[in-house]
């Protein structure tokens, strides 16, 4: 028989806390499409990152549960509104809630998800939600601040690799700091243990939006569960994009992505075949690699323990993921 893992054992709890937020049946078109897009599948890595995070600290995450779902629907939420921002029409192998239903159901059921989101963190424990408020508030402006800069840069023609990775380090790897963050706090973490644990969210976080914008070029839809080459189609400045940008070549094609319609897949495989030849893939390999050892590093020092072998086989399994 297979063994449960400790991460999955939490995350069993988290969907059990999960449900008691979004089990209600009515209002239908609130309730509906808020169950639609959380039970469709999703990961689950930063619930996991926040219940880890504590237990790593503790040896216990059931404390962290509420947290972990406080961080999971601010994730759910902000896909909810930048599918509808970017145009996307899947996600999670589903149609988007905005293609499912429409934007006014999508828009309200983005918010809805979002205060859920702050009526999970209030369900922690008394003692710590004043201190988990912070960070998650703080974080929550920090998204926003990334978001406004990747809608931004579409528009604005010269973007640097290290505005880019800034722009990252606030849209996604915030929330990945913010999780790992939530979780030391809730078992009473010290401060150096706080900033290692952020530390790991940072890198770990950088590597995997790293990693979502080479899957874009190269994995496939049905894989990914989502629209493919889409960062593409809208001027994404991703790092592949910038690093294809320093070429001739990847310039011609990158230019041929906005009006290319019905050739558009064509295009894709183009400029797939490139990256590899030009080794602009192996390149963007290599920055992923460096922020999943840095992740690793950064929590060396801590005993080992059952959640410090988890942490370690989260980051290899986000390194090797397809989707
Ligand atoms: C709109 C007011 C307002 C705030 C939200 C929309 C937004 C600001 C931020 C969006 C940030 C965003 C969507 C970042 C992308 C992060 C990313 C790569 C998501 C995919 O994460 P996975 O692969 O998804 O973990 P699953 O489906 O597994 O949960």
């Amino acid at each position: 028989m297979k063994k449960v893992s400790f991460t999955d054992r939490a995350i069993r709890r988290v969907e059990a806390q999960l449900h008691t937020y979004i089990g209600k049946k009515s209002p239908v078109t609130l309730y509906e499409p808020a169950r639609y897009l959380m039970q469709a599948g999703g990961k689950r890595l930063r619930a996991g990152l926040v219940c880890l995070s504590s237990a790593l600290v503790s040896g216990r995450y059931v404390k962290a549960i509420p947290a972990a779902a406080a961080v999971e629907l601010l994730h759910n939420f902000s896909l909810v509104h930048d599918d509808i921002m970017d145009k996307d029409d899947l996600r999670r192998g589903r149609a988007t809630i905005h293609k499912k239903w429409n934007s006014d159901v999508a828009i309200l059921s983005g918010d809805f998800i979002c205060a859920l989101a702050y009526r999970a963190l209030n369900d922690s424990p008394e003692k710590v939600i004043p201190g988990l408020l912070k960070i998650f508030t703080q974080g929550y402006i920090t998204l926003c601040e990334g978001q406004a800069l990747d809608k931004e840069f579409e528009q604005r023609p010269s973007i640097t690799v290290r505005d880019y990775l800034s722009m990252i380090s606030k849209k996604t790897a915030s929330l990945f700091s913010v999780a790992m963050a939530l979780g030391a706090t809730v078992s009473g973490a010290s401060s150096t243990q706080q900033k290692s644990l952020t530390q790991f969210g940072l890198h770990c976080g950088l590597a995997f939006q790293i990693q979502d914008d080479l899957l874009d070029i190269v994995s496939d839809e049905s894989t990914l569960g989502k629209d493919i080459g889409s960062d593409l189609r809208a001027g994404k400045k991703t790092y592949v994009f910038l690093l294809a940008t320093e070429t001739k070549r990847g310039k011609e094609i990158l230019a041929e992505f906005p009006g290319a319609g019905g050739n558009y897949s064509k295009l894709l495989l183009d400029f797939k075949e490139f990256i590899h030849a030009e080794g602009i893939q192996e390149k963007t390999e290599k920055r992923i690699a460096r922020h999943m050892l840095s992740a690793l590093k950064s929590i060396r020092k801590f005993k080992n323990n059952p959640a410090k072998e988890e942490l370690n086989g989260m980051i290899h399994r986000i390194w090797n993921r397809k989707h």
